[in-house]
């Protein structure tokens, strides 16, 4: 007979930034939980990527944890844009200060999840079969967890070592004398590119689609420097709080085209010399919305690229000709057009080239085959959706999320669906996503208070209502209109064309600002939760 299912208060999915903040927090209210967690280790998101050159994109400072002084005081980062490993070791330098590994159990992948009403709660099962059973199920899953590897005949077949890059091995995988080919070219694919350029024998790219890359300007921090960002932390996050999506960079709120030639273009190049994400989100106000000043930025990024590429015929195929910059998710680089400069690196453009299949040896085009020792394919995640499509989440009366969702997520607030009582999700779609852990806090906290409310009136089922979910889904799909990215596929769109059913456009992101977020959340919550069905 199967043993029986292990019980507890609130089973949480996940062990990365959300999962374990949710842990800690559920921990204070005095319930059981249990964290189910995949992989061997805490981390999530770069727990997977161990690929070379991954990091953040976000200032270091602004995406650790806030919530506690201690830490605060206790962890130096030695980077403006923390490298993974270091980035791990934080994470489980969190994991080991709050002792929250007792609660985590590893090499657990959720199979299933169903919810009986009868019991008002879950039945969890392990993809190895064992069970369990809790009140409350939050899913910390990622909105960038799911990777998924290119539907191209013959993968199997090649006889040296491939990589997706959100499966990288645990050991150092080492470049030199060696024929490397990438295929993908988004924020993971330029990392990779720019760091294995460093060592690698020959590197062949594959390009599909070219992105709008502005420089990262990543540096050392000194311990003088991180002893005065220390002193800075609460002005730092307190801006988080205020700008538009929680990164140290907001919205100018100038029109680019209101101002000069020369103000404007001053400005372009003021950003494109300042480190991080201010090119891209804190540009003029209309460079997202209004074509012509997004052609304006685009024609200026465009100059700088052919300014770093020799090859002019190389850099017209860098620079992208179907979206606009900053309409897709900007990969921030450290000399990634000057890689296209090295003897030994090749482009491939696979419009006028398609790929026909992985041979044994290496790839064929429709013009030759090439030779390779490793490929790595750094071809992105099923994104938003895709980690909860992965799990048998089944609601009352054997709803089942994923074809639930078929047309696109409805949400309350980004935190329940209706038909599924007592599941909340973090980094859900319809939430903020934007500089993710701070983000994460919020809907944590929020999470934490309702289940506290939940403990302190007994109440068992917490539900969206059918008017609470249009609302918010109704609400989000209206922040969503005029925003040029929404015109555009890319994992923020929800397409993945190497995943049956993810070739629509969809609104699956909250694209309003953090603080109009949290005011909505906070008036839930001040007014009782009175927009949820409680019993
Ligand atoms: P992305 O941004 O989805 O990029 C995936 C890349 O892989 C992109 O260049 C794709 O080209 C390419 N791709 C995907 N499938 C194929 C096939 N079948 N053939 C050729 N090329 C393909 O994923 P990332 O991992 O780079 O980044 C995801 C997010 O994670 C990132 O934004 C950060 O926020 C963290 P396409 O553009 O579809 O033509």
């Amino acid at each position: 007979m199967a043993d029986a299912p292990q019980e507890f208060d609130v089973i949480v999915i996940g062990a990365g930034i959300s999962g374990l903040y949710q842990l800690y927090r559920l921990r204070e209210l005095g319930l059981t939980v249990r964290v189910l967690e995949a992989g061997t280790g805490v981390g999530g998101t770069w727990y997977w990527n161990r690929y070379p050159g991954a990091r953040f994109d976000s200032e270091s400072y602004s995406y650790g944890y806030s919530f506690s002084k201690e830490l605060l005081e206790e962890w130096d980062w030695t980077e403006h844009f923390s490298p993974q490993p270091e980035t791990l070791r934080y994470l489980n330098f969190v994991a080991d200060k709050f002792d929250l590994r007792r609660d985590i159990q590893f090499r657990s992948r959720v199979a299933a999840a169903h919810y009986s009403d009868d019991r008002r709660g879950w039945d969890i099962t392990l993809e190895d079969g064992s069970r369990f059973r809790s009140r409350f199920l939050i899913t910390a899953i990622g909105p960038l967890s799911a990777p998924t590897m290119p539907r191209i005949p013959g993968i199997d077949s090649f006889k040296g070592r491939s990589f997706h890059t959100g499966k990288w091995p645990h050991e150092a995988v080492t470049f030199e004398g060696k024929r490397v080919a990438v295929i993908g070219t988004g924020a993971t694919g330029v990392q990779t590119i720019q760091e294995v350029a460093k060592t690698v024998g020959h590197l062949t790219i594959f390009q599909r689609t070219p992105n709008w890359c502005a420089p990262l300007h990543n540096g050392k921090i000194s311990k003088e420097e991180m002893a005065g960002i220390r002193a800075e932390y609460p002005a730092i996050f307190k801006r988080c709080q205020e700008t538009f999506s929680c990164f140290l960079h907001t919205p100018d709120p100038r029109s680019a085209l209101e101002v000069s030639d020369e103000e404007r273009e001053a400005f372009f190049e003021k950003l494109y010399a300042e480190k991080g994400f201010g090119i891209w989100q804190g540009n003029f106000k209309d460079i997202l919305t209004d074509r012509k000043a997004n052609a304006l930025i685009s024609d200026f990024v465009a100059r700088k690229i052919r300014q770093r590429v020799k090859d002019q015929a190389v850099a017209e195929k860098l620079i992208p000709k179907n979206h606009g910059f900053g309409t897709r998710r900007v990969p921030l680089e450290t000399r990634y057009y000057e890689v296209y400069n090295q003897p030994n690196v090749k482009l491939v453009d696979i419009n006028e080239t398609p790929i026909e299949r992985v041979t044994e040896n290496g790839i064929k085009t429709s013009d030759r085959e090439y030779e390779f020792d490793i490929i790595i394919y750094a071809t992105g995640f099923d994104a938003i959706t895709g980690s909860f499509d992965r799990i048998d989440i089944e609601g009352e009366g054997g709803l089942k999320l994923k074809q639930h969702w078929k047309g696109g997520p409805q949400t309350y607030l980004g935190v329940m669906v209706e038909g599924f009582p007592n599941m909340m999700m973090l980094m859900g779609p319809h939430t903020a996503l934007g500089n993710i852990p701070r983000s994460i806090e919020y809907n944590v906290e929020w999470v934490t208070d309702l289940i506290r409310y939940a403990r302190d009136h007994q109440i068992s089922r917490i539900a969206a209502t059918p008017a609470g979910v249009k609302s918010w889904t109704d609400h989000v799909k209206s922040l969503g209109v005029g925003l040029l990215s929404n015109e555009i596929d890319s994992w923020m769109t929800g397409i993945n064309r190497n995943v049956e059913g993810k070739d629509t456009r969809i609104i699956a992101r909250y694209s309003g600002s953090a603080p109009a977020y949290r005011e909505r959340c906070d008036a839930v919550a001040a007014n009782d939760y009175r927009e949820l069905a409680l019993a």
